[in-house]
C-alpha cells in the first residue's frame, strides 16, 4: 500500500513535468490524506530528491538523487511490465542470486533487481564481473516467456539490441555487439550479459537475465587486468550519464523488442541484431569448451546460432563460445 502511494505520487510528478502540484490535489488524485502526501514527500527528500515547495502552489521535483533509487526509476518509467516490480539493494553478492530466489518465489515477469555494488558479480563459466559502487548498472531481470528451452539464447541477443539502442539514444556513441553477449565501444567491453535459466524438462520456469554496464567508471576504477580491455560510457563520452535514465530507457527498449519477439518470433530481432554486429563477415577465432575454430563469421541462423566457415569451407554452427576478433 505504501509503495502504491509512492508509485502514484511519482507518476503524478512525472506527468506534471515542471508544473507544481498542490498537496490537496495530490491527496485527491491518490486517494489519501494530505498528511500522508507530506510524509511521502519527506521520505523522497531523505532519499536525495530535491523538491521545490512553494506556498499556495505546491511541490515539484527539481533534482533526482545521485544514487539510484527504486523511486527514481519509477519516475517517468513508460513500460507496462518491465521494471514495474523493483528490488533495489545497496550491496549484494550478485543480483543473479537474488533474482533466482525471487523467481522461485513466483516474482512477476519484468521484476528487476538492481544493486549499487556487487561483491561477487559473475560472468559466464564462473568468471568474475567487476561491479564497483555507484558507477555502473548491475541488474537482473526475471522473464517468463513461453518458448522452447533451446530458444533462450535468443533473448541474450535481444537484450544486447535493447542495450545498444538505449545507449546510442542517450549518448550518441556507436556501440558494437560481439556474439553472443558482449557489447563493445572501440573494441573495449562496456557490457556483459549473462542469461541463466530455471527449467524442468523442456519447460522454462524463468529466465534470469543479468546485465552489467560500465556507466560512470573512470579508468582508475578498473583493476589493472581490465584497464586495456574494458571501458565505460563516461570514459568514451567524457560526461557522466544518468544510470536511472539509462535503466528506464533499456527497460523500454527491451519491453518493445520482447513484445515483438513473443508475437513474431526471432526474425525481426535477428535483422536488428545484424545491423549492430561487428564480427559478421570478419575472420574470428571461436573458443568453445572443447576446441578453437578459426574462420569467417557468416552470420547467425534464424535461431541465433553463429555460423562460422573454416578454411576448408565447412560451416560450423556455434552455440556457445568466446570470440576473438
Ligand atoms: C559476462 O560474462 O560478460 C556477463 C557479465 C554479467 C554481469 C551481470 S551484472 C548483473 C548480474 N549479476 C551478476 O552477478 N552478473 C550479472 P563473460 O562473457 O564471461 O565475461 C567475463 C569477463 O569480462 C571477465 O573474465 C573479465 O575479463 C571481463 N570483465 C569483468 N568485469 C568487467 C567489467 N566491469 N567490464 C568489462 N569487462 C569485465
Amino acid at each position: 500500500m505504501q509503495s502504491e502511494i509512492r508509485k502514484e505520487l511519482l507518476d503524478a510528478f512525472s506527468n506534471a513535468g515542471d508544473d507544481f502540484l498542490s498537496g490537496q490535489h495530490l491527496a485527491e488524485l491518490i486517494g489519501c490524506s494530505r498528511t500522508a502526501v507530506w510524509k511521502h514527500i519527506e521520505e523522497l527528500r531523505k532519499e536525495g530528491f530535491e523538491l521545490d515547495a512553494v506556498r499556495n502552489k505546491g511541490y515539484r521535483i527539481i533534482k533526482t538523487p545521485e544514487k539510484i533509487t527504486a523511486d527514481e526509476i519509477r519516475l517517468g518509467l513508460s513500460t507496462m511490465f518491465m521494471g514495474r516490480n523493483i528490488h533495489y539493494e545497496d550491496t549484494v553478492e550478485s543480483t543473479q542470486k537474488i533474482a533466482h530466489h525471487l523467481a522461485s518465489e513466483d516474482a512477476p515477469e519484468g521484476t528487476i533487481i538492481i544493486a549499487e555494488e556487487q561483491l561477487s558479480g559473475r560472468g559466464r563459466m564462473a568468471r568474475k564481473w567487476h561491479s564497483p559502487k555507484y558507477t555502473g548498472i548491475w541488474m537482473s531481470m526475471i522473464l517468463r516467456p513461453n518458448i522452447p528451452l533451446n530458444h533462450a539464447p535468443q533473448l541474450t541477443l535481444l537484450a544486447a539490441v535493447a542495450i545498444v539502442q538505449a545507449c546510442e539514444e542517450m549518448t550518441d556513441l556507436i556501440l558494437d555487439i560481439k556474439w553472443p553477449n558482449d557489447i563493445l565501444i572501440s573494441g573495449k567491453k562496456i557490457t556483459g550479459i549473462l542469461t541463466e535459466l530455471q527449467a524442468e524438462a523442456d519447460q522454462i520456469h524463468s529466465i534470469i537475465m543479468g546485465i552489467g554496464i560500465n556507466v560512470n567508471q573512470k579508468k582508475d576504477d578498473f583493476p589493472s587486468e581490465l584497464r586495456e580491455i574494458a571501458t565505460s560510457l563516461f570514459i568514451e563520452k567524457g560526461e557522466t550519464v544518468s544510470r536511472a535514465e539509462l535503466i528506464k530507457s533499456i527497460l523500454k527498449h527491451f519491453e518493445n523488442l520482447y513484445t515483438l519477439y513473443l508475437e513474431q518470433g526471432f526474425l525481426p530481432i535477428k535483422l536488428l541484431w545484424e545491423g549492430y554486429a561487428t564480427s559478421i563477415g570478419k575472420n574470428i577465432k571461436a573458443r568453445t569448451l572443447t576446441k578453437t575454430i578459426e574462420g569467417r563469421a557468416l552470420g547467425i541462423t534464424n535461431d541465433g546460432v553463429l555460423k562460422l566457415e573454416d578454411q576448408t569451407g565447412f560451416i560450423h554452427h556455434i552455440y556457445s563460445a568466446d570470440i576473438e576478433i
